[in-house]
């Protein structure tokens, strides 16, 4: 047999976990800049461990010669969505990108395993450059819920422990668990608009406060030292009056000074 170097073929699916990592926690980035609700609430990624595709390939009796073409997990994407309804609005943003390309889905949401595990996943195929060239790979994303997050990783831990001898009242318990989790994300989602409202606002303000920051330390440089600390004073008064409607006035009026400044210091 041919010597593995690990290294080697490991590297290509690092790239892909990294740059995927990157790419979704600028999604969620994008929406919260904009004072939107985010879809993702978060996103975490790992390269399977050596050992671990060993396990597969022994149990699935893949050769080591096919890892490329028969591993889809070898890269991981875990995205976590507050609502199960959100789940689905990150499978359209995967769909509509060109980099992403989907290869197969499965709705372990529809359809739960006989385990009770729910989780949406998709296998792309991800081009990653490399120094030695274009590298497609299968990478594995798996979108869920917080609660079916919680679930899974219990779940996950349970079986490492009993491996395939799970005790039949864990196994019933988990059963029982399972169907919480399933009520637990209808209530949520009953109440998603309202959550989504607050979480909008509380976006929207803190974005209108950077800006104002922002705004008034670069006054204090080119402006009149005073008349910003004046302006200061004021914005921390608003601020504590928790009046969102003058606070969106205020920095309207800020960025009209600013914008002042800006065209006098071009003069
Ligand atoms: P790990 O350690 O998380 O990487 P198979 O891989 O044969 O089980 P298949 O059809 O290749 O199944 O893929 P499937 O069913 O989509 O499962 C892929 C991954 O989903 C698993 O990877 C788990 O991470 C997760 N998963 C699937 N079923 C369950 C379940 O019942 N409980 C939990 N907690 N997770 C599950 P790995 O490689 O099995 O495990």
């Amino acid at each position: 047999m041919e010597i593995q170097l690990w290294r080697e073929i490991l590297s290509p699916y690092e790239q892909a976990v990294d740059e995927l990592l990157i790419k979704f926690n600028h999604i969620i980035a994008q929406y919260r800049n904009q004072g939107l609700y985010s879809p993702i609430e978060t996103v975490t990624g790992r390269v399977k461990k050596i050992s671990s595709i060993l396990d597969k390939l022994q149990k699935k009796k893949i050769p080591m010669d096919r890892i490329y073409e028969e591993m889809d997990d070898i890269a991981g994407i875990r995205v976590i969505c507050q609502f199960a309804e959100d789940i689905y609005k990150v499978v359209e943003i995967i769909r509509s990108r060109s980099d992403m390309r989907i290869r197969e889905e499965k709705d372990y949401i529809k359809n739960a395993k006989a385990s009770g595990y729910q989780s949406y996943h998709i296998i792309l195929d991800y081009d990653v450059y490399t120094i030695d060239g274009l590298k497609t790979i299968q990478a594995e994303i798996q979108i869920r819920t917080l609660a079916m997050n919680f679930w899974a990783t219990i779940e996950h831990s349970l079986q490492y422990k009993y491996k395939k001898n799970m005790p039949e009242h864990i196994r019933q318990k988990l059963h029982a668990a399972a169907d919480a989790t399933v009520t637990l994300d209808k209530e949520m989602s009953s109440v998603r608009e309202e959550i989504m409202d607050a979480q909008n606002s509380f976006n929207i303000k803190a974005t209108i406060v950077s800006e104002i920051l922002v705004n008034i330390q670069n006054l204090y440089q080119v402006g009149n030292q005073r008349e910003v600390i004046k302006i200061q004073d004021e914005f921390y008064k608003i601020y504590q009056s928790g009046d969102m409607q003058l606070l969106k006035t205020f920095a309207t009026q800020l960025d009209i000074i600013a914008e002042g400044y800006k065209a006098q210091s071009l003069n």
